[in-house]
């Protein structure tokens, strides 16, 4: 507890040591805590490395008079601070990143001559951002919105970035339209509203003019916008790119990522309240699932097609709107990629990455899809602007991991130049990287010609064709939702023709779903259908891959089942429930009355995880609630404890109870259902917990969701 000896005897005096709960403080002179180095701990530094004496404290003449400029310590410490903000991204500002590792199952020689895929076994470091594209930096993870499902793989030939989606497809057609998209998606320029949300007028004013936007729309209104986390979702490069081979040759490849887990979101109204109780959900749970072992996994999986397919296809491939069914070109797995270690610092890391579609290595090449070729200038673009100078690729982040050499130099914070006298090339110093015909990257000859032109290519004038396919891809359940997403967000629409004009364009995809969210939103004459520049076709077959339900688990792993607990609970039925839980992967958190925990019947404390408001049902996806009669009577006066269960029968979760807990159960005027509604299970031991655990593995009760919900069928 050393003094600086720079400080008067006057500072020095004043002080006096104390013990704050745990804590050693020294308190000055106005009441302030100080606390100072002892012989181990580092000192606290500027910026220059200078000792620092007093945090506390800026320096002033006499003790209530003015701020000397000459305190350097509290300039240079605000100077930084008011700095600290750099231009978040424009799109694509809410986002979470980890770093791990993609692991080469299977060589592809024969189609690329990428690195990265010639060696079964071999691992390349990567690290992956998800996001949001609408919301600012600080919105609610769980909008309504496209996920970005970014990775950089740092390759032996430099970085590879797939900067894709979890959705397969884009909103529009040619990157001239993105600016106007984006306009139209985020806040509204005069009122600033609303955050992170398509609901509102410029959104479906711009895509009701927008037909290529119908596929996708299908896709942002299913639930597919609405993932339960990162770790259940898809992600696409959506492009057609190209591998190609040694000898030059090229053939056409889409991106999928697969999660390990299956695929899994949540229902709406649970969305709107998981962002009132958890804005970091998403980020929350990608955290908690890597630092406790449970490593999120995808595996990566290949369409490989060659020119013959691409003429024969009913779609243009180069045209971002359309899939191709995995039925017509079925994908093949060629690698994983395993999540293993959260970034040290979030700034560093997550929001300095710099993800470039421009980023491929020899063997991986482009296509003319429109919107790749224009996101080919944006993501170099946009990094000068955030990042602030040309070497945002030397931030260790985003610097390559292999050898680097080239003559690019100076500009501001370069911190790696060129050494030695060359820094141009052809020299003759014999000094400095030559380029390497074999190794380098060479661009897929192209044959190119044609006439200088703006013009959309007649092959992508099919708007509502695919669109059509994913709808009826989906399982009645999940029909449903798409209805009930347009319905909710054309409600917010204030300006009755534009509803209608979208309406008029669902006629085009699917007549009783459009029929549907006429009559839901309480439209008084059908519109008629949106003039197609191409017949909308309907002999595409569904492909059960287009759905969630029918890609679900099986499993309860990887899920957190939450239980609400009263002090008086059987121990027993706890003790079984968590094994059961935990035997399949799953994770178990404690809901009580007080975040101090519940002393069970055997005099056992049980921790809690959450206090009642803060535990929320609609963070877990199952729940059960054991307690005791007479607890449970005391419970069921608060209002949360009520919510916590008829949010979880609303939202279509399984229920595991105890007699104990059905007080409860009476107040949330749920006690009817007990009997009549396949999702509640009584658990009291082993095998009833087992049973339980087992059903959770359908994850939600689809069928109860008629009980609960109001609609009109059109
Ligand atoms: Fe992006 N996009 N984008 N985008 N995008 C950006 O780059 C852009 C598009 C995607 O976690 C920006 O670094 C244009 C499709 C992701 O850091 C910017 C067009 C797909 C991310 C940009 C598109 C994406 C971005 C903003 C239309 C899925 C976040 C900040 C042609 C395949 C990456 C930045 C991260 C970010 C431009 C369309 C995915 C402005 C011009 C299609 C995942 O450069």
């Amino acid at each position: 507890m050393a003094h600086s000896p720079r400080q008067s005897k006057a500072e020095q005096r004043s002080r006096k040591k104390e013990k704050i709960v745990d804590q050693e403080v020294t308190v000055g002179n106005g009441g302030e805590y100080h606390q100072t180095a002892d012989k181990d701990d580092p000192v606290l530094t500027t910026a220059q490395g200078g000792p620092v004496s007093d945090d506390q404290n800026s320096l002033r003449i006499g003790e209530r008079g003015p701020t000397a400029m000459e305190d350097f310590h509290f300039r240079e410490k605000l100077f930084h601070f008011d700095h600290e903000r750099i231009p978040e991204r424009v799109v694509h500002a809410r986002g979470y990143g980890a770093h791990g590792y993609f692991e080469t199952l299977k060589p592809l020689s024969e189609y690329t001559s990428a690195d990265i895929f010639q060696r079964e076994g071999e691992k390349t470091p990567v690290f992956v951002r998800f996001s949001t594209v609408a919301g600012n930096k600080g919105s609610g993870d769980l909008a309504r919105d496209v996920r970005g499902f970014a990775v950089k793989f740092y390759t032996k030939e430099g970085n590879w970035d797939i900067v894709g989606n979890n959705i397969p497809v884009f909103f529009i057609q040619d990157a001239i339209k993105f600016p106007d998209l984006i306009h139209a998606a985020k806040q509204e320029p005069d009122s600033d509203f609303p955050q992170a949300q398509t609901a509102h007028d410029n959104f479906w004013d711009f895509i009701s003019l927008t037909p290529e936007s119908m596929h996708m729309v299908m896709w942002t209104m299913s639930d597919r916008a609405i993932p339960r986390s990162f770790r259940f979702m898809e992600g696409f490069g959506v492009h057609t790119f190209r591998l190609v081979n040694g000898d030059g040759k090229s053939t056409f490849v889409k991106f999928h990522w697969k999660p390990k887990l299956g695929l899994q979101s949540v229902v709406w109204n649970e969305a709107l309240k998981i962002n009132g109780a958890d804005p970091d959900f998403h980020r929350r749970d990608l955290w908690s699932s890597i630092k406790s072992g449970m490593l999120p996994e995808w595996e990566l999986h290949l369409q490989l097609f060659d020119e013959e397919f691409a003429e024969k296809f009913e779609f243009d491939v180069l045209d971002p709107t359309k899939i191709i069914p995995e039925e017509d070109v079925p994908t093949i797995c060629v690698g994983r990629m395993v999540l293993d270690r959260m970034p040290d610092n979030f700034f560093a890391e997550t929001e300095q990455v710099a993800f470039m579609t421009q980023n491929v290595p020899p063997g991986i090449d482009f296509t003319n899809d429109p919107l790749l070729q224009g996101r080919n200038f944006s993501y170099l673009d946009t990094q000068l602007k955030r990042l602030g100078s040309t070497n945002f690729s030397q931030l260790p982040i985003n610097a390559p991991q292999c050898p680097m050499h080239h003559f690019q130099q100076d500009g501001h914070m370069a911190f790696r130049n060129v050494q030695g006298r060359a820094n141009y090339q052809p020299n003759s110093w014999d000094e400095g990287p030559r380029e390497n015909p074999q190794s380098g990257f060479t661009s897929y000859r192209a044959h190119e010609e044609g006439d200088k032109c703006r013009i959309r290519p007649e092959s992508f004038a099919d708007h509502y064709s695919q669109a059509r396919q994913f709808y009826q891809s989906q399982t009645p359940t999940e029909q449903n939702h798409i209805a009930d997403a347009l319905v909710f967000e054309l409600s917010k629409v204030e300006t009755p023709a534009i509803r209608k004009r979208m309406v008029g364009h669902l006629l085009n995809i699917d007549q009783a779903m459009a029929k549907k969210v006429a009559a839901n939103l309480g439209l008084s004459d059908m519109p008629d259908p949106v003039p197609a520049a191409k017949a909308p076709r309907d002999d595409l077959k569904p492909s059960d891959k287009l759905s969630i339900i029918k890609n679900g688990p099986g499993s309860f792993g990887g899920r957190k089942l939450g239980v609400l607990l009263t002090d008086g609970v059987d121990h027993k039925a706890f003790d079984a429930l968590k094994k059961a839980t935990e035997a399949v992967g799953g994770v178990v958190e404690v809901v009580a009355p007080t975040v101090g925990g519940v002393k069970a019947d055997n005099g056992q404390m049980i921790d809690a995880n959450h206090k009642i408001e803060g535990g929320p049902s609609v963070v877990f996806d199952a729940v059960a609630i054991l307690g005791n009669a007479e607890n449970s009577r005391t419970l069921a006066t608060e209002a949360t404890a009520r919510d916590f269960l008829s949010d979880a029968f609303a939202h279509l979760k399984f229920i595991g109870y105890n007699d104990g807990a059905l007080p409860l159960f009476e107040a949330a005027g749920l006690k009817d259902f007990l009997k009549k509604d396949d999702g509640f299970f009584a658990v009291s031991d082993t095998s009833s917990a087992d049973d339980f655990i087992r059903a959770c593995g359908d994850l939600r009760v689809w069928k109860r969701e008629d009980k609960v919900r109001l609609r009109k069928t059109g």
